[in-house]
């Protein structure tokens, strides 16, 4: 069109003198008509969750302008029609006034109750669109596929770009979900997110239709709501650092810090989300992962001596079966949230639970011969039981994670949170429960995405393609009552190495989107490639426009033949490096052709969309350090778990646990059989690859003799190696001491191999 105006103009301005007057006017009358028409934006079809159906129906498209305005019948859709108008008012100049009167120029939101609760049909005619949702809730997703049609600046807070008229092309859309449930999980215990941004949240939720948030609200790490019977738990429990009695952990650091929700705070949250048809089941994580509550309230322990600890390196951190004074305390506390949460379904957690306390508690011992119980699991069946019992007195239904099917029978009724193995949801099911499907092979966003970006891989490396491959029935022969059992899928983003609130857009944006799908998409529609051009095509500039820091995939980089390489995810996309090892910026020299050099690992890449820039990386087939490995002995004061040697095999994938916690007066002494020329020698602490469980005070010195020593640096944080420590040495060094002068996170640390380059 823009060629079309452009070449008018020029044939214009050759023959201009030979026209009359009237035809000049005629003319500039149709250039203003056609650059108008070019002007007006047209409705983007690439929506996600794609709609079961959409037909264009061809002829002229209808236009959405600053008359139109929104039709309401009754006193339904109330809620939606404010809805739907504040997000117009955000991108088109017009009022969208709300009527309940005939116009020709009109939105109109009726129900049709023979469609599905949350299905819709949105028919765009030549005047007005119609959106007909089986209930509000239909209504309420019709309108999210509306206004993915508008341009992505409708997400934007306080857009400042608004349009006149938007071009949807007639047509018929006609969607509903494959299940009924479509949640997504947030862990806000191991990383505080205030409600600013859990608002935030639930917008996204919303916009991809998805309609439960699991909000884990307490763990070791923190509890997170307040109760107003036990003002500790919030007083003391929600906060983390090196005088508080929540010790620092997962790079919490020294300063005080933490956070919770009021239950003034809560009630607007949960009336926000139940606003936008989005159910919040909360969950307090029992009887384990309750380190914030022992640290508070200690008495709900067993009382024994011994440590043990949990697979999270937590010691004592689980509630006693045995005593009664904890259901007392749990009623309370159940009690108050139950009217703060309307959700049929309370989760209790139940995951991870160590045993070991209870094995040796006379207390609890008594109590499973008492009951003629011959398994230590019975007892932990005997605890979710009696939860499942205060629960229904107060009208919820348990949910709690896979492990509550060990150890004995449940309420049928109760729901099961599978997270271990598809197979862990199949067991669920034949057994009869209600199964969410949060499987963290797939479902679990807080892995890593590749082998070098951040995040776990307790369950793989989990690409979006993976995700999105995720079938929550799958295939395991199922019959139809099993099959009805099957809830649907949930994300989960568990957040102890996700410290703030980007690194949790990192890893759930855009994987949410493939949840999106995969909750409410038939499982045979479902095509990968067409996901990703969706996504490109749109849907990433709409997350761009929300604000979210979502990943941009990095570039696929190899060294081959003398010639470096890079490849993008995707055409639109630009890749950038530099030579210098430095994480490239939107200044960086361009990638256009394979380089040519004999140093590949001195370059770094990555992709950009727009400003917002990919991790950083080098070749990915060849090693970017070349370390050297001196003969090495080792000694320290430090008791460890593994053998010492491990960190003198100059192998980064076998390091070291302290045994227990590490502080002021601890070392660790390198020495090398001769003395090493470098350039510098490095620490890293924690998991290798993973900037956890690392040791936050102290500092890396050197000798030349082996007997007077420099100081180098002394830890700090880095996201990538975690508490880290290097020193520059410049003579050949016959010794490196690691020495620890305060405090340390968590209660072991690791401990890596040095790195001399
Ligand atoms: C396992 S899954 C846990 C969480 C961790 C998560 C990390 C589950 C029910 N428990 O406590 O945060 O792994 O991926």
């Amino acid at each position: 069109m823009k060629l079309l105006v452009f070449i008018l103009i020029i044939a214009l301005l050759f023959r201009w003198e030979k026209l009359s007057t009237a035809r000049k006017f005629i003319l500039i009358f149709i250039i203003i008509l056609l650059w108008s028409y070019k002007n007006v934006p047209t409705a983007n079809l690439d929506i996600v969750p794609k709609p079961q159906t959409m037909e264009l129906v061809g002829g002229r498209d209808c236009r959405i302008n600053s008359k139109t305005v929104i039709e309401v019948k009754d006193s339904v859709n109330q809620f939606n029609a404010k809805y739907l108008q504040s997000y117009l008012r955000n991108e088109f100049e017009g009022d969208f006034k709300i009527v309940d009167e005939k116009d020709k120029n009109k939105i109109e939101l009726l129900i049709d109750e023979n469609l599905a609760e949350e299905g819709y049909i949105i028919d765009v005619m030549r005047g007005c669109v119609r959106i007909e949702g089986g209930t509000e809730k239909g209504v309420f997703y019709g309108i999210q596929t509306l206004l993915q049609m508008l341009p992505a600046d409708v997400y934007k807070k306080d857009n400042d770009k608004r349009i006149r008229a938007l071009r949807v092309p007639k047509m018929t859309i006609e969607d509903s979900p494959r299940f009924a449930y479509r949640g997504m999980h947030l862990d806000v215990s191991r990383t505080f997110f205030d409600a600013e941004y859990i608002y935030k949240f639930i917008d996204a939720l919303a916009y991809y239709k998805i309609n439960n948030f699991h909000w884990h609200l307490t763990d070791d790490q923190g509890w997170r709501v307040e109760i107003k019977k036990y003002p500790k738990l919030t007083e003391m429990g929600a906060w983390r650092g090196a005088y508080e009695v929540l010790k620092p952990a997962y790079a919490s650091g020294m300063e005080r810090n933490g956070g919770y929700y009021t239950q003034e705070e809560i009630k607007s949250i949960v009336k926000y989300a139940a606003d936008r048809n989005i159910n919040i089941i909360p969950e307090i994580d029992l009887p384990g992962h309750s380190k914030a509550v022992a640290v508070t309230y200690p008495e709900i322990l067993c009382d024994i001596d011994a440590k043990h600890y949990s697979v999270q390196w937590e010691s004592n951190n689980v509630w006693c079966v045995e005593r009664e004074e904890n259901y007392a305390m749990l009623e309370d506390i159940i009690a108050e949230m139950a009217e703060l949460f309307p959700s049929k379904i309370f989760h209790i957690g139940g995951d991870e639970v160590n045993m070991d306390s209870w094995k040796e508690c006379p207390k609890c011992q008594a109590l499973m011969k008492e009951k003629g119980m011959t398994e230590v699991v019975e007892l932990q069946n005997y605890f979710v039981r009696r939860l499942e019992n205060i629960l229904s007195k107060y009208g919820k239904t348990m949910g709690g994670w896979d492990e509550i099917i060990d150890g004995g029978a449940l309420r049928p009724e109760t729901v099961v949170y599978a997270w271990a193995s598809p197979e862990r949801g199949i067991e669920s099911v034949r057994q009869g429960h209600p199964t969410v499907m949060q499987i963290a092979q797939y479902m679990y966003f807080d892995m890593k995405q590749s082998k070098d970006e951040r995040g776990l891989q307790w369950a793989g490396v989990t690409s979006l393609e993976k995700a999105y491959s995720f079938d929550p029935i799958g295939n395991f022969d199922l019959t139809e009552e099993e099959t009805k059992l099957v809830m649907g899928p949930q994300g989960g983003c568990w957040a102890e190495c996700l410290q703030v609130k980007d690194y949790v857009d990192y890893q759930v944006f855009p994987k949410l989107l493939a949840l999106s799908e995969i909750g409410w998409c038939e499982q045979g529609e479902r095509d990968y490639e067409d996901f990703q051009r969706r996504l490109y095509g749109a849907q990433y500039a709409r997350l761009y426009a929300m604000d979210f820091k979502f990943r941009v995939a990095p570039p696929e980089v190899v060294y081959q033949d003398g010639l470096l390489m890079a490849k993008a995810d995707n055409d639109i996309l630009t890749i950038r490096y530099t030579e210098d090892g430095a994480a490239p910026t939107i200044k960086s020299e361009k990638y256009r052709k394979p380089i040519k050099t004999q140093e590949p690992e001195k370059y770094r890449f990555a992709t950009f969309y727009k400003d917002r820039s990919s991790i950083a990386r080098g070749a990915q087939n060849i090693e970017l350090h070349h370390y050297l490995k001196p003969s090495t002995t080792v000694e320290s004061n430090i008791p460890f778990f593994e053998d010492i040697n491990r960190l003198v095999d100059y192998d980064l994938n076998t390091y070291c646990f302290t045994a227990r916690e590490v502080g002021d007066g601890d070392y660790i002494k390198f020495t090398f059989a001769e003395p090493v020329e470098c350039q510098s020698i490095g620490m890293c602490t924690g998991y290798y690859n993973l900037a956890v469980y690392g040791i936050m005070n102290g500092y890396i010195e050197y000798s030349y003799d082996g007997e007077n020593y420099h100081r180098g640096e002394r830890f700090v944080y880095d996201i990538f190696d975690g508490y880290r420590a290097y020193c520059h040495p410049e003579k050949p060094v016959k010794s490196v001491r690691i020495v620890i002068d305060g405090i340390s996170e968590h209660e072991v640390n690791g401990v890596q191999d040095l790195r001399i380059e």
